[in-house]
This record gives structure tokens, sequence and C-alpha cells, in this order.
């Protein structure tokens, strides 16, 4: 699936230049919607243009399904080389930074003849941005921000980004003849948010074998070391990946410290010590008497293996951050994580009546074969128009269709929104129409830049209308791309408490909004969660885990999260409209 990813940016960036040339809207737009038709896909473009079947994506006529095939062929598109041929180099860095569109990457360029990040970085410092036209020194110190952020986050990618990419590695080497066991290691074991490289670890009879499979694996692009038990290499996706082959008396030792955290290893290993034993990635050992006698392995052949040894329940990756884990698990106070399968049902989808690729039929369908019970269709509201908000008569109407449709999609398909909560806290659509839907989200998409007081003030006011149900993407950042804005998360999660609004652990990779400290504060206040993909595309629906690992990360247990309910209860909760009073209040 990675080339549906960079067929997806390549249209991207096609359009963010046209945009730049003052192309019309039109054109950009063609781009923009196939960029995203092709990032939803649900298979990959290959196999959907080997069978001819390109043009049959919405938003893909015969122009573009021939740059797909080019690219297919040749790694590259033409058409994008051309264009950015004739851009300045260096335009398409800058536009890393979040508050850096086109027409201001094009802006800094004309103007101050700025093509790098290092330039844009001096000249904001010298107070030279704020001089330009629509700029002023607030933007000026955002880009700072924004620059700060882009390199900070250099080399680390999204989880959502780097776990397809393990998964298929994994499933690759796991069939190679000499592989007895395989796991994921490393950050990407924890689920944690970004990723610095990829840790996979096997024990195997052959080790050369399985070297040579892995440094001549096809997604290798570069082959930084090859070693009898250690080999690095840099992948096509951009990430390295370390390879470490142990013997299977080793195995849990080895998970458990590639698995880290460094602070987890860190604290454990002090663990051993004061028990008179050794902990390393070979196994615990209790040390020989000096006198020639052996260390001798109490444990190493399974993770839990070590824990018991050290006198713990074994610990979930997730929690291995020396956050208090080695001491609830002393004290038999682990949380019982909540997992995937717990998840009864979607409670945050959009579809083609807003910014969705699909419509309510396919997402439904989609929704069945993800084994749910439920799925909710929450497309924007009227006023968000680059999202194609939804009119309220629009909406009324989808009502109507949606509770017509239901006996027939095979599932519980519920009808919201995702309503816009505006600047001063207020709705995006009438309370006799907020009424009358399932399910309310109420998200900020728009004046980011305020006041951490007024942030939380609009925030909090909008939990407090008896419609809404759900706070989505509570902070509003994205991953790499945009800071959470400025708000006061404690108040708004005893706002959440007080309410009993539950609050959004958003799946979608760049999101993870929630992120996990805050998803533990939620929980440890008693607030409600939710977790939504904020799918536009059935595809998307498949973000699920990435939700459930941050609230994993976050200790959260199933009972805390509203969409592991069964329908009836779920709309308990929610406080079933329809004229009745509202359940929970
Ligand atoms: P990343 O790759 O930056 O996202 O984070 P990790 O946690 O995957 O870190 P990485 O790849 O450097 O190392 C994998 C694990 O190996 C790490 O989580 C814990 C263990 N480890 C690595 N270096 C050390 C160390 O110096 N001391 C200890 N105790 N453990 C280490
Ligand atoms: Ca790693
Ligand atoms: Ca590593
Ligand atoms: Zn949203």
């Amino acid at each position: 699936m990675t080339q549906n990813r960079a067929i997806a940016q390549r249209f991207a960036l096609i359009a963010d230049l046209l945009e730049i040339g003052g192309e019309s809207v039109f054109r950009i737009n063609a781009y923009r919607r196939a960029a995203r038709a092709i990032e939803g896909l649900s298979e990959d473009v290959a196999a959907v243009a080997a069978r001819g079947g390109l043009t049959e994506i919405p938003g893909i006529g015969k122009a573009l399904a021939e740059k797909i095939v080019e690219f297919l062929a040749t790694g590259t598109m033409r058409a994008y080389e051309d264009l950015a041929a004739s851009f300045p180099p260096g335009l398409a860095t800058l536009m890393l930074v979040p508050e850096v569109g086109p027409k201001t990457a094009l802006l800094l360029h004309e103007h101050l003849g700025i093509s790098t990040l290092d330039e844009l970085e001096a000249a904001s410092a010298a107070g030279r941005i704020r001089e330009l036209p629509r700029m002023g020194q607030r933007t000026e110190e955002a880009i700072l921000r924004g620059i700060a952020m882009v390199r900070r986050q250099a080399g680390r990618r999204p989880l959502g980004f780097a776990l397809p990419v393990a998964a298929e590695l994994v499933e690759r080497l796991r069939v190679v003849p000499g592989v007895k066991q395989i796991s994921a290691a490393g950050s990407i074991r924890r689920m944690k948010e970004t990723v610095g490289d990829l840790d996979i670890l096997v024990t195997s009879r052959a080790p050369a074998r399985v070297m040579d499979a892995f440094t001549t694996s096809p997604e290798v692009s570069e082959v930084l070391e090859r070693g009898s038990t250690r080999s690095s290499v840099v992948l096509d996706a951009g990430l390295q990946a370390d390879l470490r082959v142990v013997e299977p008396a080793a195995y849990g030792a080895a998970l458990q410290y590639f698995t880290g955290s460094k602070e987890h290893n860190v604290a454990l290993r002090e663990r051993a010590v004061r028990a008179g034993l050794k902990l390393n990635e070979y196994g615990l050992w209790r040390p020989g008497d000096g006198r020639g006698g052996d260390d001798r392995r109490v444990a190493g052949r399974t993770e839990a293996g070590i824990y018991r040894a050290l006198g713990l329940p074994w610990i979930p990756p997730e929690l291995r951050e020396d956050q208090g884990e080695i001491e609830a698990a002393e004290a038999g106070r682990l949380p019982r994580l909540i997992e995937v399968e717990d998840i009864r049902g979607e409670v945050h989808a959009h579809t083609s009546w807003s910014d969705g690729a699909d419509s309510v039929e396919e997402i439904a369908a989609a929704a069945v074969a993800m084994g749910y019970e439920y799925v909710c269709i929450t497309d924007h509201s009227q006023s968000l128009k680059i999202a194609r908000g939804v009119p309220a008569a629009d909406l009324r109407d989808h009502i109507r269709q949606v509770r017509s449709l239901s006996d027939r999609l095979g599932i519980a398909v519920l009808i919201g929104t995702e309503c816009d909560i505006s600047a001063d806290g207020t709705l995006d659509y009438p309370d006799d129409l907020l009424a009358d839907l399932d399910l309310v989200i109420a998200s900020v998409h728009t004046r980011f830049r305020m006041s951490r007081e007024a942030m939380t003030s609009r925030i909090v006011r909008a939990m407090e209308s008896e419609h809404v149900d759900i706070l989505g993407h509570p902070t509003g950042r994205l991953l790499g791309a945009r800071d959470p804005y400025e708000v006061d998360i404690e108040a708004v999660v005893d706002a959440a408490v007080r309410t009993g609004t539950a609050l959004e652990i958003n799946a979608a990779p760049e999101r993870l909004d929630l992120k996990d400290t805050d998803v533990r504060l939620a929980r440890e206040r008693g607030a409600r969660l939710a977790i939504g993909t904020d799918a536009h595309s059935c595809a998307q629906l498949r973000y699920m885990p990435l939700g459930v690992g941050t609230a994993r990360r976050g200790w959260v247990e199933a009972r805390e999260v509203i969409n592991t309910l069964p329908l009836a209860s779920l709309r308990e909760v929610l406080g079933h409209r329809g004229g009745n009073p509202r359940g929970r209040r």
C-alpha cells in the first residue's frame, strides 16, 4: 500500500504547486480530490491498475489514471517533475511549516528570496516576515514555532505510517525458512505515537538465511550493516529497520529488552539488582559465586518468565514507560487494558455527504466487514465550507434517509454530525436539529489561535450543550504538522466529567488526539472516552487499532470507552433523542 501513499502525495504536491502558480481552482481541486481518493483506497492501487479499474475510482479520469500507471511503471510522474522544476527548489520544504501554505511560500520567495528552513528562520527571527503583506508578528512567531516542530519531528514517523510497514516486513520474514519466532519490538510494539526506527526480533536455527532474506527484501533501499546476529537497513518508506536474531533461550529476555522503553528497562534492572539478580538482553541471571561458578540463567525464554522471576505479572508493552507501571504491577493494580476486539462500533465517520470518499451504504458495508454492531455517520456541519459541510436542510433529509435505509444496511446506522464549535462556543446547527440526531460530536476546526482562556471557555461552553455527546479531537494537533491549540486540558477534562461528555481519542494517524498522557489524565479523573477513526473512506475505518493503542498507553479499560457498549446501552448513554429526556442528566 506504500504506492498508494506515494501517488496520493504526488497528486497533493501537484495541487500545491498549481496553487502557487495561480492555476484554476478547478484543476487544483481535481488533484486534491484524486489525492484523497487514492489515500482512502482500501486496495493496492497497483492491483486496481492491473485489472484496468483505475477510472472507476471516483475522481480519477483518464488523464489521472495515465499518471498513476506511469508512476507505477517508472516511479516518477513527469507532470510533477516538470512542474517542480519550474519552481524554485526548497519551496516544498518551506511548506512543511504549518503556517506556510503554497501562497505564503511563494510570497516568502518573491519578497525575501527565502527557499530554505534556515533562511526562513533567520528572516522570522529578524522580524522581516511581519513586514510582508497579510503577515503579522503572530504569524512570524507561529512560523518560528513551526520550524522548531519540523526539526523536532525530523526522522520520526507517525505510528500510523510505521505500523503497516512493520507489519508487512514481519509477515514477509515470518515465512522465511528457518524463522521460528518473530516479533516487532521497540516503540512500535509500545504503540508510541511516533517511531524512530523499527526493531524486529527473530529466533532461528539458520540466522544467515534470515539475514539474507532481510537484507534482500524488495522494500529495502539500502543496507547499512549486515552482521550474523544484527542487521540494519533503510526501507523504501524511508524508515530504518533493525533485525536481531537470538537463540530461543534468550527470546523473552531480548524481546523485553528491545521493547523498552529505556526508562522502563532501567527501573526493571534496578529491581533485579535489589533481588540479587542481573538483567540483560540475554536473560535474567543469578550471579556465580565469584570463585569460578558461572552465572545461572533463571529466566529468558519468555517475557512473562522474566517478569514472573522478578515477582511481577507480565506488563503490556504500551505501559512500559516507567510511569508507575512497575509499582502498579507489584500491587496487583495493573488496568485490564481495552483491546481492539472490545470495540463494538464506529462513532466518527464521514461520507460523500461532506468530504468523505464513500457513500453511507459503502461505509455501512465496511462497518459490517469490521464485525461492528453499529456505525455512526458524522459528516461536517454547515459552516465548514472547505469540508463541504452539510446545510441544515440537507441534514434533515439525511436523518430521514438513514432511518428509512437502516433496515436494509445490515447494521445499525446512526445519524449524527461532527458539528463545528464556533469561536464563541455556540454550535453550528440549531438546537432542534441537534436534538433530532443520534449523536453529536463537537469539534474545533477554525480559529485555532485564541488565548488559552478563550479557547478553554469556548470548548467548555460547547460541552455544556445538552446535545453534545463527544468532544472531537480535543486539542486539534496534527502530528508533525500542527501543535495543539492553547487549551487548559485539565479544565476540559473536568468539564467532561461534570457534563458527561465523552472525550474523543481520535484514531486518525495524523491526529491521535487526545494523546496518551492526556488520555491517562482523563481516565484518572473519571471522564468518559470514545474512540473514533474520523474515517473519510471505508479503508480508514481500519485506523481503529491506533486509537486503541493510544487508549492502552493511557491505561484505559474497555468500560471507560462508550463505543465498547452494546447499542442499547450506548443509546442510553447518549440519552436517546426523539423527545425523550436525555437519560444521563
Ligand atoms: P524509537 O526507535 O526512537 O522510536 O524508540 P525505541 O524505544 O524503539 O528505541 P530504540 O530503537 O533506540 O531501541 C529499542 C529498545 O532497545 C529501547 O526501547 C530499549 C532498548 N535499548 C536501546 N538502548 C538501550 C540502552 O542504552 N539501555 C537500555 N536499558 N535499553 C536500551
Ligand atoms: Ca526503535
Ligand atoms: Ca532501533
Ligand atoms: Zn474534525
